[in-house]
């Protein structure tokens, strides 16, 4: 970040010819309240910077760790054509990564603060991604139920008060729609397959159910960004919310491949017009966020070993942006 930048929390009041003076506070609540998006150079509170930074960071850090539970199958996809969708497919994600970590620099911060809070694991990601693929149905269970999550969460996104993420999530959720498409036609294929493909299809989503309720966040009481989040149009829907949607959306699909979900509790509740669930084990979200998930070391040693093999193209990249810079200059 540039040091000399003028610190504009310092900054309350601007003096305008037709306005008089005028609160800076108050602007940026009436942009909020117009449901205008504010951008990079508008004025905004510190904490709502703060606020996006933390999430969109953690966002980003999601996406490029989230290529590896499935990045881990594309050497066995068992078709050709199933290889080149996975291949695709990750690699839209590591896409989302960086328009992501280019949205988050547009609020002050760099590339390298971020990607060293998460290399030395002081940043957060997304408590999916530290659970194992085991077999290839996870694959599908991966696209259909993580993805699917995933564009539940973003499609609000798309109309978060911050320009620059909301625009990054528009392109998001196109390439995200697709993802889920993949994950369910590779379930569609399993569960209506032989016995055994089907047993594949249950066990996969017997393990990958709560994991995925866990991605929409704590409950509602135990979420303290909620509220700062819901006031400043960040999020426009409530972690429970958002959960509920998913269930609902996800039980007709569920039964349409003949399987079942790990809940016996869960059942159609005519009065909220939405099915009642388990929660997940909150105290196994707790540990796997603080770092003691089944695969949360693997995969943080996995993105430390591709940061240090990139070293040589980080530097042949600074050094020929060099030269580019002396050759312009000396034209
Ligand atoms: N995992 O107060 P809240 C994808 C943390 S993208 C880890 O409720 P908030 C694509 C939270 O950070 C998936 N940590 O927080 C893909 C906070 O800690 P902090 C990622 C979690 O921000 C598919 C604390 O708990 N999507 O999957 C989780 O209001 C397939 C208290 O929580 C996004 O990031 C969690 N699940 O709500 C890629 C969407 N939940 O920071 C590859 C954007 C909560 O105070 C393959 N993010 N925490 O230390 C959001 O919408 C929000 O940040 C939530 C959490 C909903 C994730």
């Amino acid at each position: 970040m540039d040091k000399n930048r003028i610190n504009p929390i310092f900054v309350r009041t601007i003096t305008l010819k037709n306005m008089g003076v005028v609160n800076f506070e108050d602007l940026f609540e009436a942009k909020l309240a117009k449901n205008d998006m504010i951008e990079p150079k508008d004025w905004m509170p510190e904490n709502y910077r703060k606020h996006l930074i933390r999430q969109i960071s953690q966002h980003a850090h999601s996406e490029i760790v989230g290529m590896l539970p499935e990045g881990n199958w594309i050497t066995r996809a068992p078709s050709l054509r199933s290889k080149l969708v996975l291949l695709a497919k990750v690699q839209d994600e590591g896409g989302h990564g960086l328009y992501l970590y280019t949205a988050a620099e547009s609020l002050g911060t760099s590339r390298d603060e971020m990607l060293d809070a998460l290399l030395t694991g002081k940043a957060k990601y997304s408590s999916i991604f530290n659970y194992p693929t085991l077999t290839w149905a996870d694959v599908g269970a991966v696209g259909w139920l993580v993805d699917g999550a995933a564009i539940m969460n973003q499609v609000m996104l798309q109309r978060t008060s911050y320009g620059p993420y909301a625009r990054a999530m528009v392109r998001i959720c196109k390439e995200e729609s697709f993802h889920q498409r993949q994950g369910y036609e590779l379930m569609t294929h399993l569960a209506f397959g032989t016995p055994a493909q089907k047993e594949m299809a249950q066990d996969a989503l017997n393990r990958w159910w709560y994991p995925t309720l866990m991605m929409f966040g704590p409950p509602d009481i135990e979420s303290p960004n909620s509220e700062n989040a819901i006031k400043w149009r960040i999020k426009r829907e409530t972690n429970d919310q958002l959960r509920q949607r998913f269930v609902n959306q996800s039980m007709p699909q569920i039964e349409y491949l003949g399987l079942t979900v790990p809940d016996k509790n869960l059942k159609w509740n005519e009065a909220k017009k939405g099915y009642d669930f388990s929660e997940p084990d909150w105290t196994e979200f707790k540990a796997v966020i603080k770092g003691n998930g089944p695969c949360n070391k693997e995969r943080l040693a996995s993105r430390n070993k591709s940061h240090a093999e990139g070293a040589w193209v980080r530097e042949a990249a600074t050094v020929y942006a060099k030269k580019q810079n002396e050759n312009y200059e000396a034209a």
